[in-house]
């Protein structure tokens, strides 16, 4: 081992097969490609040693190994007491054993995932306190505790119960320096930080650079928390800006039943452009989150189970009636969201406005009908002599309601670990939203700005708002 690679912290995680190694590293590490580590419910998933370094601009910080498990500790125990002779083994023995196996010998597994250690990486010893402590085990234990490196215990509970945990626990404080829990299913940024601060404890020697890993992953977390508080911003001021238009021919213009109709079309229109937008930041979003096979899908005007056109949608969702006048009225007026319709160099003034402009008390809508959009005419689109135009919905709760669902998407991928390998399609459960546990004062602040962006107004950075967003993110990173 070269100088430079001796300066790398470097774990090897082991444990018998089966028992979620690989399932650990790709949560700790957030790697959810099976290229990269490979999980898998059949026994025997991983059969080489693989290195994944930690790096930071092109830097390798630590570097973890995932290993093949223990197939025949039992077996490879005695033999290493074999090759050892009188007393207990030490190192040494080990590694004549490892290089004895390693090509093609009898405990070629056991050779492999020993070699890292041999080689002085530190070992994370995974087992899974649903199963209960058999010979073999222990066997695994005594190996490890022969090679004399740093080691750590990690309770991986697979099952949802952990029936074995008081003898683990006593078994595992004889042969191990710590002894953690981690859940490769449900572990969160902060159970992985946790971890990895875990790794001071066993290994001493690198304080200073484990440390310094700690403090950079610390460090893009809140990076990746900002931008998403800009996504997030960037959408909704989008998507309450957005106005979908469409011609008038002579028909529709005259009869009122074709413009009724007209009028339907284009509300569908506008609301699939809307879930179009929002789907594309939840691509980003999770693309922040290095999360690849994850996905969230917005579809139509169904908006992804949070059906827009339902009233109970309008009442679960967003702010509450007294919460929206309350909010409304302290941020000046905002009842009057203005329809601006001169959006896309179309002209304004002209029109009429023939749509209901309802104030928080309106009755959205009725039935199957689509909550009523701001709706103008405008003059002089292409040939046309009048066109049709539609803005967000009347309602005031629309930027909250978007507000609350994204939210709600978000605290999902927060609390997505990247070792469960299921293609999962994220939905808003039948919860209740967010936003109406917002303090008054962020409630008030955010509606003066939905206001303000609803009237395409100032694009000046305004560091309030966006600290509020960035604060209710971090809310939801822990829900
Ligand atoms: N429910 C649940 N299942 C888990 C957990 N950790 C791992 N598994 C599952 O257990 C199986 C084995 O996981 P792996 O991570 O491939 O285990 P391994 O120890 O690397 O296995 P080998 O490489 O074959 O030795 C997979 O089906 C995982 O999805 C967990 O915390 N909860
Ligand atoms: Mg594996």
């Amino acid at each position: 081992m070269s100088h430079s690679e001796s300066e790398i912290p470097t774990f090897a995680v082991v444990g018998k097969i089966n028992m979620g190694k690989s399932s650990v590293l790709a949560t700790l590490l957030e790697i959810d490609d099976d290229r990269v580590v490979r999980v898998s419910s059949t026994p025997g998933a991983t059969t080489q040693c693989q290195v994944l370094p930690v790096e930071f601009d092109g830097r390798e910080m630590i570097r973890f190994i995932d290993t093949p498990g223990f197939s025949n500790a039992l077996e490879a125990m005695r033999s290493i007491q074999d090759l050892h002779g009188e007393g207990t083994p030490d190192l040494a023995s080990v590694e004549r054993f490892v290089q004895r196996e390693l090509d093609g010998g009898q405990f070629e597994d056991e050779a492999r995932l020993l070699q890292p250690l041999v080689d002085g990486a530190g070992v994370l010893y995974v087992i899974d306190p649903s199963k209960p402590l058999r010979d073999a085990f222990v066997a695994e234990m005594e190996i490890l505790r022969w090679t004399g490196r740093p080691r750590m215990a990690l309770l991986n509970e697979k099952a949802d119960h952990e029936d074995h945990i008081e003898e683990w626990r006593i078994r595992l404080g004889s042969y191990f320096n710590l002894v953690r829990t981690f859940n490769a299913h449900r572990a969160r940024f902060d159970e992985r930080k946790n971890l990895l601060k875990a790794l001071l404890e066993i290994d001493e020697g690198h304080r200073r650079r484990i440390e310094e890993t700690i403090e950079l992953i610390d460090e893009e977390w809140d990076q990746r928390r900002e931008e998403s508080a800009e996504i997030l911003m960037d959408f909704l001021s989008k998507a309450l800006r957005y106005r979908e238009s469409a011609p008038l021919d002579e028909k529709e213009e005259e009869l009122e039943e074709r413009k009724e109709r007209k009028r339907k079309e284009l509300a569908k229109v506008y609301y699939a452009k809307i879930a179009q937008m929002e789907e594309k930041t939840y691509e980003k979003l999770l693309r922040l989150y290095r999360h690849q096979i994850l996905s969230v899908e917005v579809g139509g005007e169904h908006l992804d189970g949070l059906d827009l056109s339902s009233e109970e949608t309008w009442q679960k969702w967003g702010l509450s009636r007294s919460q929206l006048t309350l909010a409304g009225g302290v941020a000046g007026g905002a009842a009057g969201i203005a329809v601006d319709l001169g959006s896309g160099g179309l002209t304004h003034g002209l029109g009429t406005l023939i749509g209901a402009l309802g104030g928080a008390g309106a009755a959205f809508f009725k039935g199957e009908d689509l909550p009523d959009l701001k709706v103008g005419m405008i003059t002089g689109v292409g040939n046309s002599k009048r066109a049709l135009v539609m803005g967000p919905p009347a309602g005031e709760n629309f930027p909250w309601i978007l507000l609350d669902r994204w939210l709600h998407h978000f605290a999902e991928v927060m609390s997505h670990a990247h070792g469960r390998r299921e293609e999962e399609l994220l939905q808003p459960k039948d919860d209740s939203g967010w936003v109406r546990g917002f303090s008054r004062d962020r409630r008030v602040r955010l509606q003066r700005w939905f206001s303000q962006s609803a009237k395409g107004g100032s694009s000046a950075f305004d560091a309030a708002v966006f600290q509020e967003f960035v604060n209710a993110l971090e809310e939801a990173e822990d829900a």
